[in-house]
């Protein structure tokens, strides 16, 4: 747990086992493939107008003054970005889909940040750089191969819709990455760590797949 923000709430210990029972039973499994070229809504999943707030129960408060990014790991440059570097660097905007394990889907949200595209280019991985591990404010990490981290539309967030990303969301700064399940993506987002072997994450030590496509329900094992 990190020690210099100020921690609210308490661990939601049932919604923990729950999840983890879930994954036991094979919770909201078809058996069937999603076909994207012709549907909207991956396989086992419903469409939600609202935005559910999902987390452990501890939601850390950040001020902008005490923002700081580090990028480090087997990157050539090693970062720390404050606010004011974060904000110093090109503006990207991508609209996606949200689709959480738990099968509620929320279309079109549009993000304003910083695309991981840029954040590459600045930090240059070294070449034996397979995995990262992202690690969080509230103590929960997850991790991606590199070659999905650097799809093209993966953003460090620091805006929904037009406005700052609530604290409840992950703000000021979170992760999104659309073509997995929501749980890869990041909120209160504080160390990006490029790794040579990959490090599973909180949800994916405890039954949760490890990459995570809707597409193809990698909800659980592996
Ligand atoms: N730091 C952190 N990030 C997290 C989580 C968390 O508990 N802590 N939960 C994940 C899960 S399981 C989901 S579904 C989404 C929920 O994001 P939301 O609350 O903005 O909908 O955040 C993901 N990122
Ligand atoms: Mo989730």
């Amino acid at each position: 747990m990190s020690d210099d923000t100020s921690l609210f709430g308490k661990l939601k210990t049932k919604l923990i086992e729950r999840k983890q029972e879930w994954a036991r039973e094979g919770r909201h499994l078809t058996g069937h493939l999603g076909d994207r070229s012709r549907d909207r809504l991956p396989p086992g999943q419903h469409e939600v107008r609202t935005w559910p707030v999902l987390d452990l129960g501890i939601q850390p408060k950040i001020p902008m003054e005490k923002f700081q990014l580090t990028v480090d790991g087997l990157v050539e440059t090693p970062i720390v970005w404050d606010w004011q570097a974060l904000m110093d660097q090109p503006p990207a905007t991508f609209i996606s889909d949200i689709h959480c394990v738990t099968a509620w889907s929320r279309y079109d949200n549009r993000w304003d940040g910083v695309a991981v595209s840029h954040l590459l280019s600045v930090v240059k991985p070294k070449p034996e750089a397979n995995h990262v591990v992202l690690h969080s404010h509230d103590g929960y990490t997850t991790n991606l191969t590199v070659a999905n981290f650097s799809a093209p539309d993966v953003i460090l967030a620091h805006s929904w819709e037009g406005e700052p990303l609530t604290s409840e969301h992950g703000g000021p700064v979170r992760l999104v990455v659309p073509q997995f399940y929501f749980w890869k993506s990041s909120k209160w987002l504080k160390r990006i760590e490029f790794v040579a072997v990959d490090k599973p994450g909180y949800w994916e030590v405890r039954g949760y797949h490890n990459e995570g496509d809707p597409w193809n329900e990698d909800r659980y094992g592996r």
